[in-house]
Order: structure tokens, then sequence, then C-alpha cells
């Protein structure tokens, strides 16, 4: 009998403690801890010739190019490319744009037509994240 209660009281316990935690998210299904987006422009925009790209960038640090930091790193602009593989450099071209400035947003000027924009995070030496740390949006320019 004593074990009994005893037992209910952990189980009661054990939920609460569980609530408590789900409100911080720590029962829930986590969403991934570390990840990036495009905040702007929008999923399936149509923009100017010369527009604004605002990074995201979620549990990781954005900090300038130069040392390679744990969880730390710059955002790129993939031009109709694919994402960058985990540890392969980020190659320096009109297609792969560095803000190794620590920058999160920049002004991008493209001629009209339909583009895939990608947002690709690297360490301080411009190594990849590989494809979970992108996110790839379409556009119109026009
Ligand atoms: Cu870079």
């Amino acid at each position: 009998m004593a074990f009994t209660v005893a037992y209910r009281r952990l189980l009661a316990g054990t939920s609460l403690a569980c609530l408590t935690l789900s409100l911080l998210a720590a029962c829930a299904t986590p969403a991934p801890a570390q990840s990036v987006s495009l905040l702007e422009p929008a999923e399936g925009a149509t923009v100017g010739t010369t527009f604004k790209v605002r990074f995201g960038v979620k549990g990781m640090a954005v900090a300038p190019a130069g040392e390679i930091i744990s969880d730390s790193g710059h955002n790129h602009l993939l031009i109709n490319q694919m994402p960058v593989a985990k540890g392969e450099s980020v190659p320096f071209d009109d297609q792969h744009k560095h803000f190794g400035a620590g920058q999160t947003e920049a002004m991008i000027t493209l001629p009209p037509g339909q583009y895939k924009l990608t947002s690709q995070f690297a360490n301080g030496a411009h190594q990849s994240y590989g494809a979970p740390m992108s996110s790839t949006i379409q556009i119109t320019v026009k």
C-alpha cells in the first residue's frame, strides 16, 4: 500500500515535471536545434532587380569569417546552386556570395528571371555545414 502511494506520487511528480518541461519544449518533439532560413524574400515572391535578402540562423552564432569556432559561422547566398556538401569549401564566385563580415542581410541585384536562392551556412574557413544548414526558396525577379 505504501509502495502504491509512493509510486503514484512518483508518477504525479513525473507528469508535473514533464508538464513543466514541456512548457520549455523539452518534452515536445523538438524542431531541429540548428537551422537556417531565408526570412526575406518570401518563398515564391516577385521582387525588383535589386532586393533585400535577410538570413535567419537558429542554434548557431553568426560571426565574421576567419577563425573556426564550433557552432559558429557566416551566411552564404547560392544562386541557382545546390547546397554545398558538409566540410567542402563554398566556392567564391558570382553564384556563391559570402557574407564573411557576419552580415545577416544584404542587397542583391539580379537580372530579371526565375531564381533558386539558397542560404548556406559555413564555418569561419568557409567550410559548409552541409544541406541541413541550408534553405532554398524560389523567386521571380522582374
Ligand atoms: Cu564564406
